[in-house]
């Protein structure tokens, strides 16, 4: 992981959606992934965009839309252009894990995301008691929902980024091969 340096002018950049219920753990896991620490986080609002860049010739871009409940009607404006999908759930949360269930199976619907790969962040695996990855596939029947692209389910904590690399790595993977497949091609990320 790191930024880009500046002889990678051959990078591609890729558009990646960051969605899941507020407090889900978004915006720890950005930092996270970006500082490689955990840092003091305020409630996403508006959105925040950060660069990732795990593979030299892929460079990936998280856009954060935020998860409180009147930003979730704007998820679906922001699926166009979308390459790859990374929705984390807060898996110790069960009073509302049927609400993030209900806004992941609705947002697959969208057409701009269509065979789009995704990548559920099974999130705050730290907590005890919370859900497994495994659970967390069952009760959001991702096979059945993902059955038209490819799919990864990561248990990670955002707090000491255990997992994170590992699904964000999982995501390139198919990105490439979702472009690969569809032919459809990703723009090139360019330097000032
Ligand atoms: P959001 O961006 O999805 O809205 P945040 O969520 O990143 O702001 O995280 C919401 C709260 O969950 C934060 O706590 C954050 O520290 C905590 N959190 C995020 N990931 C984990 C995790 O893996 N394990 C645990 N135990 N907590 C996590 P505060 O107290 O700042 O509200």
């Amino acid at each position: 992981m790191g930024l880009l340096s500046s002889k990678s002018s051959k990078v591609k950049q890729a558009q990646i959606l960051l969605l899941g219920l507020d407090s889900a753990g978004k915006s720890t896991l950005l930092y996270q992934l970006k500082l490689a620490q955990s840092v003091v986080t305020i409630p996403t609002i508006g959105f925040n965009v950060e660069m990732i860049q795990l593979e030299k010739s892929l460079l990936l871009t998280v856009w954060d839309v935020g998860g409180q409940e009147k930003m979730r009607t704007v998820w679906d404006y922001y699926c166009e252009n979308t390459d790859g999908l990374v929705y984390v759930v807060d898996s110790a949360d069960k009073r509302r894990l049927e609400d993030s269930r209900r806004e992941f199976e609705h947002i697959l619907k969208n057409e701009h995301i269509k065979n789009v790969p995704v990548i559920l962040l099974a999130n705050k695996q730290d907590i005890p008691g919370a859900f497994t990855a495994e659970d967390i596939t069952r009760i959001f029947k991702v096979k059945k929902l993902c059955c038209d692209r490819n799919w990864f389910v990561q248990p990670c904590c955002a707090i000491t980024g255990v997992g994170l690399t590992e699904g964000f790595r999982k995501l390139t993977g198919f990105v490439k091969s979702h472009v690969k497949s569809t032919g459809d091609t990703l723009a090139f990320f360019k330097q000032n």
